[in-house]
């Protein structure tokens, strides 16, 4: 349902800038302007003609006379524009406190401050997006890679939504010839049925084509997190330095270096990587390495990927062995350092990986290592990708109810439990375009925007 208010925010980010814009969205967004903005040799007529650029002043409600900063409007009204609603865009000069004026005017002209991501919400809410299209908007803003920012461009274009679209226009078929069945069970032929079990089967594997994106699609618009562990003095903070090509950690050789956890940010093909270097974790520490290792322990469980580094110039520790036991049900690669020395450990797991990060030699296999790790051999499609948990969610939710209908579609079958299926096959389709949905699961969608989107 559309709103009634007029909401305005200061659209350009926080801090001095060539040129800011505050954003104006709602019934009579423009009218609201004409108290704010007067054009150089006045109003040619009201409305003004739409998507034209407006050059005059930007001032106090209602007193031309009280000017905050020469200014350009643009006008764009509904339903041709972002939001649907008459909207209104005022460019000034980048200064926080021109901005700043400039939104207290229009709110005492009568608009309020918008919430983050409040402009995406009223597109969706007035049809302008789906909900696939309106989260991909926050990852495309927030995209860390090129990779991410053009997968993520694509799905604000509707790639996903128009993937969604076909599943459901099979599974809207299957529903009527399920109905049909119902109301006339003995005219439907032995075709119609295989008809009607091809189009579950069809939706069924669509949908799963779409859900194989999703740990590379949640990646790319998540990133992906990984500890770099292991006992003191193996090399972790010289792995941290070599992915990252910079001498960020400190690198020493007496034992118990790193205390405080240090995160950076790097890339591997295409997907954002947190990478965490953690203190080295053994028994006997002094208190302030302790605190370092309980910290180690935390950062490790919340990894989506760990690297347990073992410096194989010397023989298997007690402490190696303990983190190796610890790690074995996580998402893990055992990382082999210091390989420009000696070997002298030889019960190396077999699937380690081995490096030297003071060479640099195996760091592009490691690097290779985390992909295939963390999404084995998966390329992702050009078109539909998943990004969110929630599609994912929704798109299991088809699969299933696909699969039971499937299950029931057998001719002996009864066809109002195929109904049934098919119904909530399709309820999990509208969950993921957002035609099924509730307040609490678009706060947390928008909540995730800033402030002006
Ligand atoms: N020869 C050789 N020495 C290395 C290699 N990687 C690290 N070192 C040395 O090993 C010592 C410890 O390196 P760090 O990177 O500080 O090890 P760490 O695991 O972060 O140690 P803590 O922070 O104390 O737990 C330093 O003297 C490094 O120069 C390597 O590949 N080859
Ligand atoms: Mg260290």
């Amino acid at each position: 349902m559309p709103d009634t208010d007029i909401i305005a925010a200061v659209s350009t980010p926080p801090g001095p800038g060539g040129v800011g814009m505050v954003r104006i969205s709602g019934p009579d967004a423009i009218l609201l302007c004409k108290r704010i903005f007067t054009p150089t040799g006045g109003w040619k007529g009201f409305p003004p003609e739409q998507r034209l650029a407006l050059v005059g002043r930007a001032h106090q409600p209602d007193v031309p006379t009280d000017s905050i900063d020469q200014a350009v409007l643009i006008t764009f009204h509904k339903p041709r524009s972002y939001t649907g609603e008459d909207t209104a865009e005022i460019t000034a000069h980048g200064g926080p406190l021109i901005l700043r004026a400039l939104l207290e005017a229009a709110v005492d002209a009568g608009a309020r401050l918008a919430e983050p991501g409040e402009f995406t919400r009223r597109a969706f809410l007035c049809g302008r997006m789906d909900l696939a299209q309106a989260e991909a908007v926050a990852s495309h803003i927030f995209a860390a890679t090129d990779e991410a920012r053009k997968v993520m461009l694509r799905q604000v274009d509707g790639a996903l939504s128009g993937a969604a679209g076909k599943i459901r226009e099979k599974l809207k078929e299957a529903k009527v010839l399920s109905e049909s069945a119902i109301d006339f069970p003995e005219d439907v032929e032995e075709p119609e049925a295989e008809h009607l079990r091809t189009l579950i089967s069809d939706s069924r594997l669509l949908a799963q084509e779409l859900i194989s994106t999703a740990k590379e699609g949640i990646a790319l618009a998540d990133g992906l997190s990984v500890a770099i562990t292991g006992t003191p003095n193996v090399g972790k903070s010289s792995l941290l330095n070599a992915l990252l090509q910079e001498e960020r950690a400190i690198v020493h050789e007496i034992p118990g270096t790193t205390r405080d956890f240090i995160e950076a940010r790097i890339e591997i093909r295409g997907i954002p990587l947190k990478v965490v270097d953690t203190a080295g974790i053994r028994e006997g520490a002094s208190e302030v390495e302790v605190e370092g290792i309980f910290r180690t322990r935390k950062v490790m469980k919340k990894a989506d990927l760990v690297l347990v580094v073992i410096d194989q110039s010397k023989k298997l520790g007690k402490g190696d062995r303990t983190l190796l036991k610890e790690t074995e049900n996580a998402q893990r690669i055992i990382v082999a350092n210091k390989t420009d020395l000696l070997t002298a450990n030889s019960e190396m797991p077999e699937e380690a990986v081995y490096i030297s990060a003071k060479t640099g030699e195996g760091i592009e296999k490691l690097r290779d290592a985390v992909y295939q790790t963390a999404f084995g051999n998966q390329k992702l499609s050009s078109g539909a990708v998943v990004t969110s948990l929630r599609q994912k969610r929704a798109l299991a939710g088809v699969i299933e109810s696909c699969k039971r209908a499937l299950e029931v579609s057998s001719p002996e079958a009864s066809p109002e439990c195929l109904a049934v299926d098919i119904d909530e096959a399709l309820m999990h389709m509208g969950e993921l375009v957002g035609e099924v949905t509730n307040d609490e699961i678009l706060e947390e969608i928008f909540s995730r925007f800033c402030i002006g989107k």
